[in-house]
C-alpha cells in the first residue's frame, strides 16, 4: 500500500486555518477594490496557472561534489508521479510532468500515460539528454553530440532526440526540449563557425521529424559542462537558430542560464516581440547555473519577468501561451517542499503582474515619469497577495498551508519505509 494524503486529513488542517484566511482575503480585497482591482479575477487567474514539475526535480540533487541523498526518495517514474501528485494535491498548481530521457525510461508509455491521469497529471515538454553517455552507449558524447565533429556521434544524438519525439506522442507532450552541452575547454578546441553549422544541420533533422502540432524548445546556456565557448550559449544564438529552423522552433529561457547581470526580463520582452518565446525554465541564481528555487534569491526580477508575460498578453491575447516548467536541483531541502513554494512564488509574481496598474503605468512611461512609473511596479510588486494565493488553493481543494500540511501528514516518513534505497538511482542532478 503506497501512502498518500488523505482529503480528511487536509479538511481538518483547512479548518483550522479558514477563518483567519477569510479575514485576510477581506481586508485585501477592499485594499484592491480602492485601486479598481476585483480580486475575484485574480483568484481565478491564479487557479488557472499551471507550471510543470521536471520529474527530476523530485530527487535529490547534488553539486560536482557530491550528492547525499534524501530518505524516500523516489526510485523510478511511478514514484515520481507519486511525489508529483502529492505536490499538485496540496498546491493546485503543478498539474503537469516534464520528463527527461534516458532517465525516465519504462516499457510501457500506455501505461505511464494512464497511471499519471489516474492522479490528474499530464506531460508537458519532454527533454532530450546527449549531453552524457548512457552504460553500453558506443560512442561518446565526451566532446559533444548534435555539433560533434564525427557524423555517426550526431548520427546517434539526432536519433535520441527522434526517439524522445516518439516517446512524447505516446505521453501526451506537444514539446521537445534540447538542451546541449557541446562546447569546448581551450581557445582553438573548436571551430566557432563550424561547430554551429553542425548543430544547425542536426537540428533540422529533428525539426523535420516534429509533429505538426509540436513545437521544439532550444535552450541556450551561457557555459557549464563548456567552460571556454558553448555552441548555444546565448538568447541571440537560439533566436537566430529557431528563425533558421522555422516557426515550430522556439526559445526556452532557463532563468539560470544567463551571466549574473544580464537583464532577463528584456531577454523575454525580445522574444516575445519576434514571436520566438517558447517557454521557461524557472529557478533561481546568485550565481551561475545554481538552480535555486524560484523567487528564493530575487523575487522582484521573476516579477519583472511575469510583467512582461501579463504585458504581452494584454497585446497579444490569449493566444500567448509560453510553457511553463521548473528547472531547479534541489541539495539541502526535500524536494516536495521546494516544489511546492516554488510554484507559490510563480503565482505570487503572477498575481502581482496582474495587479499592475497598466493604464497609470502607461501614462507615466508617455509622461517620461521615471520614478512614477516606476513607483506602479513596486506597488504591485510589494503587495501582499498571500491571501490570493491560498484562496486559490483552498478553493480548488488544496492546502492553505501546503508545507505546513506536508510536514504534518508523515508523506516523507511514509515514503521512506516504502521505499527502501536503490542504487544507481535516476532522481536528481548530480
Ligand atoms: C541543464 C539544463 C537542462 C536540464 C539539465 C538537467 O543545465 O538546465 O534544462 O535538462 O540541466
Ligand atoms: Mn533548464
Ligand atoms: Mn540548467
Amino acid at each position: 500500500m503506497s501512502f498518500s494524503i488523505e482529503a480528511d486529513f487536509l479538511a481538518e488542517k483547512n479548518d483550522a486555518l479558514a477563518p483567519a484566511l477569510a479575514e485576510d482575503y477581506q481586508a485585501l480585497s477592499r485594499q484592491l477594490a480602492r485601486r479598481d482591482v476585483a480580486i475575484e479575477s485574480i483568484v481565478g487567474a491564479v487557479m488557472a496557472f499551471g507550471v510543470a514539475i521536471p520529474t527530476w526535480g523530485v530527487g535529490t540533487g547534488g553539486t560536482r561534489f557530491a550528492r547525499f541523498p534524501g530518505p524516500g526518495e523516489p526510485r523510478n517514474l511511478f514514484d515520481k508521479i507519486d511525489d508529483c501528485a502529492t505536490i499538485h494535491q496540496l498546491v493546485r498548481a503543478t498539474p503537469t510532468l516534464s520528463p527527461h530521457f534516458p532517465w525516465d525510461a519504462t516499457s510501457d508509455y500506455a501505461a505511464l500515460r494512464e497511471n499519471a491521469q489516474a492522479r490528474g497529471l499530464a506531460f508537458d515538454a519532454v527533454n532530450s539528454n546527449t549531453f552524457q553517455d548512457q552504460p553500453g552507449q558506443k560512442l561518446s558524447y565526451k566532446f559533444g553530440s548534435l555539433s560533434h565533429v564525427d557524423a555517426a556521434v550526431r548520427a546517434l544524438a539526432i536519433a535520441h532526440n527522434l526517439e524522445c519525439i516518439a516517446i512524447g506522442g505516446k505521453l501526451g507532450s506537444k514539446a521537445l526540449t534540447v538542451w546541449v552541452g557541446d562546447g569546448s575547454n581551450f581557445a582553438g578546441q573548436s571551430n566557432l563557425t563550424e561547430a554551429l553549422d553542425r548543430y544547425l544541420a542536426s537540428m533540422r533533422e529533428i525539426y523535420a521529424a516534429l509533429p505538426s502540432d509540436w513545437r521544439v524548445f532550444l535552450e541556450h546556456k551561457l557555459y557549464e559542462p563548456a567552460f571556454y565557448s558553448t555552441v548555444i550559449a546565448d538568447w541571440g544564438t537560439s533566436f537566430a537558430a529557431a528563425q533558421e529552423l522555422g516557426p515550430q522552433a522556439q526559445c526556452l529561457v532557463d532563468l539560470g542560464h544567463h551571466a549574473p547581470t544580464v537583464n532577463i526580463e528584456q531577454i523575454v520582452a525580445r522574444l516575445i516581440r519576434f514571436n520566438k518565446l517558447g517557454g521557461f525554465h524557472f529557478n533561481d541564481s546568485k550565481y551561475g547555473d545554481d538552480d535555486l528555487d524560484a523567487g528564493s534569491i530575487g523575487p522582484f526580477r521573476l516579477f519583472l519577468v511575469f510583467n512582461e508575460l501579463i504585458d504581452a498578453r494584454a497585446r497579444q491575447g490569449a493566444g500567448f501561451a509560453p510553457a511553463y516548467m521548473l528547472d531547479q536541483s534541489h541539495n539541502v531541502t526535500d524536494p516536495i517542499e521546494s516544489l511546492m513554494q516554488s510554484a507559490i512564488e510563480l503565482q505570487r509574481a503572477y498575481a502581482q503582474a496582474l495587479i499592475v496598474d497598466r493604464a497609470a503605468l502607461a501614462a507615466a512611461q508617455q509622461a517620461n515619469d521615471a520614478l512614477g512609473a516606476h513607483l506602479e511596479l513596486k506597488r504591485a510588486f510589494t503587495t501582499d497577495v498571500s491571501p490570493i494565493l491560498a484562496t486559490a488553493r483552498y478553493r480548488a481543494g488544496g492546502a492553505i498551508a501546503p508545507i505546513d500540511a506536508y510536514r504534518a501528514s508523515g508523506y516523507r516518513a511514509h515514503k521512506a519505509e516504502e521505499r527502501p534505497a536503490v542504487a544507481g538511482t535516476s532522481a536528481g542532478i548530480v
